[in-house]
């Protein structure tokens, strides 16, 4: 079956039951203790929402699907043998669980061209907002003016039934994953190249013709794209900006509106936007005290860092408890085709450097790079060199994740998200009533 949307269909019946299974028999099962340090502590570790597309471990890191970036790198198909995965690929794995063909992959790329059209109004929206508005902002005004668009949103209107939500959602959700590139390059020829814009090629695929897009025709930058889109995907479901899209999801509120919200959290410092800090602080780092910098001064510069109350960009990660295995094939890629630029350089040196420091510190519970510690220093080998515009590549990328589970979160019917908050008087009488029943 080549077609994504039928291969879906002929799964959610079966996906449908799997959830009532699990729902008749575990559905009183504890999942695990709820403590006060958690519900104030950013519900880390709290287990709460059901996410099918990837699935996070602190030590190993990132499946998708159940498969690691090396398998992912293995077995999805690529352009030529031994090539980066195409992110096409990793999208028809996330939305089915199943390792697909060239021949399913070259199917859904090609429908991803047909639906690549953007309405003229939206680029109107973008013209409105200044050159110097955050590309972020830029991207989710774009995304917001696409809304009009919405399949789900007239269909709601409509009366549909329940069971079919799913169907509009899955269009909505291509459609947005297939105008993603032409809206985000768009915004980068804007403000970067004064307007200059450069159509799509439909003689390539997703990544290649969104670089092409941009303004880079090397090969090896399509490449570089090719594992950029593949990697930034999914990171299970309580980050920040899946777990918005899920959440705005869960109100009914359409595809656009949902991936929209997400990418604003994603917009944040601590999550996304690191990407554009980490080449910022390297480049702060460099014009400080050079390039050609002894491990000695590195150590001064970051303990800088930290006594300025700042964060170290690209370190640390609220689930992950050693290097995040994006880092590693981000560095692997650098190792084979740029093993001599000077900022890889710096951020090899960073890897040696900056962990001891913070386990030092003593109160960061990851000292290892993460995903966003590597990104920026690739990009700007190949000339992707406005770190401002950087979180935009992660945000295009990530529809693909967040989209698929969406997709699923509509056609499993599940329900609206709403947690139970508390107030500290409610927390401290609930403690004292337990420590009553306790003594
Ligand atoms: N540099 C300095 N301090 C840090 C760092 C860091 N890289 N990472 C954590 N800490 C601090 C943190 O601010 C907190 O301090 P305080 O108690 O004073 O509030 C303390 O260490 C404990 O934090 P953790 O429990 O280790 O981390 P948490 O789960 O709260 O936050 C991050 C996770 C990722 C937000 C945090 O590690 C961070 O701010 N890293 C730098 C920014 C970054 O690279 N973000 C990108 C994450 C990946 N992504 O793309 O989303
Ligand atoms: C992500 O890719 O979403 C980040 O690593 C943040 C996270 O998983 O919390």
């Amino acid at each position: 079956m080549q077609d994504l949307r039928a291969k879906i269909a002929e799964m959610v019946p079966e996906e449908r039951e799997k959830l009532k299974a699990i729902k008749s028999k575990y559905g009183k099962v504890s999942l695990g203790e709820t403590t006060v340090d958690m519900a104030i502590g950013g519900m880390r570790g709290i287990k709460g929402m059901l996410w099918e597309t990837s699935l996070l471990d602190p030590e190993e890191g990132i499946r998708f699907r159940g498969m690691s970036i090396p398998e992912c790198q293995k077995k999805l198909p690529g352009v030529k043998p031994g090539g980066e995965p195409l992110p096409e690929g990793f999208l028809w794995l996330l939305a089915t669980g199943e390792v697909p063909t060239k021949e399913q992959v070259q199917a859904l790329s090609e429908d991803l061209k047909s639906r690549s059209k953007i309405p003229g109004h939206v680029f109107d929206v973008i013209n409105a907002l200044p050159k110097t508005a955050h590309p972020m902002t830029q991207l989710t005004a774009g995304v917001m003016a696409l809304q009009t668009e919405s399949e789900f949103a007239k269909a709601y209107e409509g009366g549909l039934h329940k069971s079919k939500y799913w169907e509009p959602v899955y269009e909505d959700s291509m459609n947005l994953i297939a105008r993603l590139p032409e809206l985000a390059a768009y915004i980068y020829r804007r403000i970067y190249k004064g307007g200059d814009v450069i159509g799509a090629d439909s003689s390539l695929d997703y990544a290649a013709n969104f670089a092409h897009m941009l303004g880079f025709d090397d090969e090896l930058m399509h490449e570089l794209m090719r594992l950029y889109l593949s990697i930034h995907t999914d990171h299970e479901g309580g980050n920040v900006s899946a777990h918005t899209v899920h959440l705005v999801g869960s109100a009914l509120s359409d595809p656009y509106l949902s991936y929209a919200a997400g990418m604003n959290g994603l917009a944040g410092p601590l999550h996304g936007l690191a990407n554009q800090e980490v080449l910022r602080w390297i480049q702060d780092v460099v014009s400080d005290i050079g390039s050609e910098v002894s491990l000695e001064q590195l150590k001064d510069y970051i303990h800088k860092t930290l006594k300025s109350g700042r964060v170290v960009p690209g370190f640390g990660h609220a689930v992950l408890r050693k290097t995040d295995p994006r880092y590693i094939c981000q560095r692997e890629f650098a190792l084979k085709h740029l093993p001599d630029d000077p900022m890889f350089k710096m951020v090899s040196k960073l890897f040696e450097v900056v962990p001891p420091i913070l386990l030092a510190g003593g109160k960061v519970k990851n000292p290892w790079p993460n995903v966003d510690a590597h990104s920026g220093v690739l990009l700007q080998y190949y000339g992707l060199k406005e770190q401002n515009y950087y979180t935009v590549l992660f945000g295009v990328s990530r529809a693909m994740g967040v989209l698929s589970q969406l997709i699923w979160d509509r056609a499993l019917g599940l329900p609206i998200e709403r947690p139970k908050s508390m107030t500290f008087e409610y927390i401290e009488n609930f403690c004292k009533s337990k420590e009553g029943m306790t003594a």
